[in-house]
C-alpha cells in the first residue's frame, strides 16, 4: 500500500524511466489478434469509415487519418509555416500568424475539438490550441482549412483548451502559467507568485452561423495551473470541469514542489451563471491587447485585428461560480461520461481513479459541505463530491474516453496500457498494452452525448521498436483497437507526425458530402485576382510591381516579364481559373526567400519577392498538373536600378 507522497513519487518515477527504456510488455509478439488485418483493411479505391483529427503537437499543425486503415489523409497547417501548401508564405496567409509579438510561425498544438450540436459531432470545424503564444484556432472542415485565429489575452501556456460547450456555445481556454495580469507591470520577483500572478479563463464565443470567434469575457481564478477540462451535459449543462495542479501555488517545480499536495483539485464552473452575472453588469472591462486573424474563401485573404479590452468576472468576489473539488496527486485527463454525471479525474501521480458524481456536487453546494476556501473559492468536500474510486487501475492515468455503453477506458502512460472500466461498478473489466507510453487516446465521439464506438485509439509517447529505425528519431506513433467485443483487440500500428495529443474521429458521412472542390472564379473576391487571361497586367507603383497573373494548364500568362528593376518589389497575384476538382498549380521563383505558392482552382495567392540583382530569373509551376506540366514556365528580367527598360509582358 502506497501511503506517503514520497513513496509515490519513487514509484512512478522509477516506472516512468522503465517505460522509456526497457519496457517490452511480455506479450508483445502476439497481442495481434488473428483477423486484425481484415479488420483493418480498406480496399484500394475503398473510402475510411471515419475521419481522425490528430493534433500535430510540437510540428503546429494539425492531421487527419483515414480510420481504420490509418492512412494519412491530409495535413493541415495551423500554427506553422507550410512549404508545401505555402502557408504563412503568402500574402494572402501572413496575417493568419500575427500575433502581439509579431509574426509567430510555430506553436505546440495539443488539442482538437470538434464542433458539436446538441452534444454530438457536427462536422462543421474543428478547434485547435496553441499552448506556447496562447491562441486558439478553428479549422473549417468545408476546405480542411484553418479560418480563424484568436489570440488570448493574460494567459500563457493556454493547454486547458480548445475544448466546447455542447452546442459550440464557447471555446474555454484555462491558463496552464498563472502571469500577472496584461494590463499590469509583470515586472515584479517570481517568488511573489501568490500574490501577484492570476490563473485565468477565456470562454471564446462562437458565432452559430459563421463560426467566427471573439472572447466573450474572461474569469480570473487564483493563482494555479490549469490543466484540462471538459463541458457539462445533460444533467451539467451549463457547467465546465477544469483539472489544475501546483495548487502549493509554488513558482519552481524543482525539488517537486508542486507535487507536495496530496491532493489538488478538480474545478466546477457554472458558466451559466458567469453569463447571468454578465448580464446584470458585474464584469468589468480591463485593457488587455490581442490580436484576432480570420481568413475568407471570398477573398482568399485574411485580415488580422488587434482587439484592446477584455471583460473579466472575478471567481473570488462572485463567490458561486467556481468551485474546487480535491483530485488526488496532479490531475491531468478531467472527462465528463455521456451522461453528464460522472466527472473523471485522473491524478498522473494517484494509483486509483477518482470519479466524481454531478448530483452530489450539487447537493454539497447547497448543503455547504465544504472544507474552507482556497484563495476565496469554495473548496467542496472530497468525499460529498465523489461517487467512487476506481481501484488499481494501473499506473499513471491520463486520459478517458467512453464508449456510450457504461463503460470508460483511460489510458496509463506508466503502466503503458488501455484499461477499460464500469461506470456505474467502478471495477476494471479489461487491459490491453500500448507500445509505448501512452498519452491521450480516442473513440469517436468519445467525449461526446454518442459516442460511436467501434475502436479506440491510442496515441503513443513512445515508439522505440514498432517501425524500421530512422536513426535517433522516430516516427511517432499510434494503434488503433476494435472494441466492439468484450476484449479489447489490437488491430494497427499507423505512424503519425509528430508528436500527437488529442485526437478526434467521427463517422465520415458527418462530413465528406460537405466539402469543397473548387474555388467558383466569379465569386473570387480577392483584390487582385485576374479572372481570364485577357485582363493579366503588369503594374508599377513606385518600387512596388504588381504581377496579375493567370494559371491554367499548361502556361502562365504572361510567362516573359521585363523591366523590373533591382531594388524593385514585386507581387506575383497568380489566380488559378482551373474549374476542376483536384487541380492546384504552384508557383517559385528563383531565389524566393519564402517558399513557393500552391494556388487551388478559382483562387489567388500572392508571392512576394524582391529583386536583388540583375538577371534572367526564372520561374515555374511546383505541382505536376498535366503532361505539359514541366513546359510550365517562365522568365523574369531584372536590370539595374536606373536603367531604361521599359515594363513589358
Ligand atoms: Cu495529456 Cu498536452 Cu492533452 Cu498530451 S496532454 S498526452
Ligand atoms: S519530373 S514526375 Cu521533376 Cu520526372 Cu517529377
Ligand atoms: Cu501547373 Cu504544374
Amino acid at each position: 500500500m502506497i501511503t506517503t507522497t514520497k513513496q509515490l513519487l519513487a514509484i512512478s518515477s522509477a516506472a516512468l524511466l522503465l517505460s522509456a527504456s526497457a519496457c517490452k510488455p511480455k506479450n508483445a509478439a502476439t497481442a495481434v489478434s488473428s483477423d486484425a488485418a481484415s479488420k483493418a483493411y480498406v480496399a484500394p479505391g475503398k473510402y475510411d469509415e471515419f475521419y481522425n483529427f490528430v493534433s500535430g503537437g510540437f510540428s503546429g499543425q494539425l492531421s487527419v487519418y483515414g480510420l481504420p486503415s490509418g492512412r494519412l489523409l491530409r495535413v493541415i497547417p495551423v500554427f506553422s509555416v507550410d512549404p508545401e501548401k505555402g502557408w504563412g508564405y503568402s500574402e494572402e496567409t501572413k496575417p493568419m500568424l500575427n500575433t502581439t509579438h509579431g509574426n509567430v510561425p510555430w506553436d505546440d498544438l495539443h488539442h482538437v475539438e470538434l464542433s458539436q450540436t446538441n452534444g454530438e459531432i457536427d462536422g462543421r470545424w474543428v478547434f485547435v490550441n496553441a499552448n506556447n503564444t496562447p491562441r486558439v484556432a478553428r479549422v473549417d472542415l468545408k476546405t480542411f482549412r484553418t479560418a480563424e485565429i484568436i489570440e488570448l489575452p493574460n494567459s500563457a501556456g493556454n493547454h486547458s483548451s480548445p475544448f466546447i460547450t455542447e452546442n459550440t456555445e464557447y471555446v474555454i481556454a484555462g491558463t496552464r502559467f498563472s502571469v500577472p495580469p496584461d494590463d499590469v507591470n509583470g515586472d515584479v520577483p517570481i517568488n511573489t507568485y501568490k500574490k501577484n500572478f492570476k490563473g485565468y479563463i477565456s470562454f471564446i464565443g462562437v458565432d452559430k452561423t459563421t463560426g467566427k470567434m471573439d472572447i466573450s469575457f474572461q474569469i480570473e481564478c487564483p493563482a494555479i495551473n490549469f490543466d484540462l477540462s471538459h463541458t457539462g451535459k445533460g444533467p451539467s449543462s451549463g457547467w465546465f470541469f477544469f483539472s489544475c495542479y501546483n495548487t502549493e501555488q509554488a513558482n519552481t517545480l524543482l525539488e517537486v514542489n508542486a507535487s507536495q499536495r496530496d491532493k489538488d483539485f478538480i474545478m466546477a464552473v457554472n458558466w451559466k451563471k458567469a453569463e447571468e452575472y454578465l448580464k446584470a453588469g458585474k464584469g468589468k472591462k480591463v485593457p488587455a491587447k490581442y490580436v484576432h486573424n480570420t481568413y475568407d474563401d471570398k477573398t482568399h485573404s485574411s485580415v488580422s485585428e488587434t482587439k484592446n479590452e477584455v471583460t473579466v468576472l472575478s471567481a473570488k468576489d462572485l463567490k458561486d461560480i467556481c468551485y474546487f473539488i480535491p483530485c488526488p496527486k496532479s490531475p491531468h485527463g478531467c472527462d465528463v461520461d455521456p451522461t453528464g454525471e460522472y466527472i473523471v479525474g485522473s491524478g498522473k501521480l494517484a494509483a486509483l481513479i477518482p470519479v466524481f458524481s454531478f448530483s452530489k456536487i450539487q447537493s454539497a453546494i447547497a448543503g455547504k459541505q465544504f472544507d474552507g476556501e482556497y484563495d476565496g473559492i469554495p473548496v467542496i468536500k472530497y468525499d460529498a463530491a465523489l461517487y467512487g474510486e476506481v481501484q488499481k487501475p494501473g499506473l499513471g492515468p491520463l486520459h478517458t474516453e467512453f464508449d456510450g455503453k457504461g463503460n470508460a477506458i483511460t489510458s496509463m502512460f506508466v503502466s503503458s496500457e488501455l484499461v477499460k472500466w464500469n461506470i456505474k461498478d467502478l471495477k476494471v473489466l479489461d487491459r490491453v498494452p500500448t507500445y509505448y507510453s501512452v498519452g491521450h487516446l480516442c473513440i469517436p465521439g468519445g467525449d461526446t452525448k454518442k459516442p460511436n464506438a467501434k475502436y479506440v485509439i491510442a496515441y503513443n509517447k513512445i515508439t522505440k521498436d514498432r517501425y524500421l529505425p530512422t536513426g535517433p528519431e522516430l516516427a511517432q506513433s499510434a494503434q488503433i483497437y476494435d472494441i466492439t467485443g468484450d476484449k479489447m483487440q489490437l488491430i494497427l500500428d499507423y505512424p503519425t507526425i509528430g508528436e500527437p495529443h488529442y485526437a478526434q474521429a467521427v463517422s465520415a458521412d458527418v462530413i465528406k458530402g460537405n466539402s469543397v472542390k473548387f474555388f467558383k472564379i466569379e465569386e473570387n473576391a480577392n483584390p487582385y485576382a485576374t479572372k481570364g487571361e485577357g485582363n493579366t497586367k503588369v503594374v508599377r507603383e513606385g518600387n512596388k510591381v504588381h504581377v496579375y497573373m493567370t494559371c491554367i494548364r499548361s502556361h502562365f500568362t504572361p510567362d516573359n516579364i521585363e523591366g523590373i528593376k533591382v531594388g524593385d518589389e514585386v507581387y506575383f497575384h497568380v489566380t488559378n481559373l482551373e474549374q476542376d476538382w483536384d487541380i492546384p498549380h504552384g508557383f517559385a521563383i528563383k531565389g524566393a526567400n519564402n517558399a513557393e505558392l500552391l494556388i487551388m482552382p478559382g483562387e489567388t495567392q500572392t508571392l512576394k519577392w524582391v529583386a536583388e540583382k540583375s538577371g534572367i530569373w526564372p520561374f515555374y509551376c511546383t505541382d505536376f498538373c498535366s503532361a505539359l506540366h514541366q513546359e510550365m514556365q517562365g522568365y523574369l528580367r531584372v536590370s539595374p536600378a536606373g536603367s531604361n527598360v521599359p515594363l513589358t509582358y
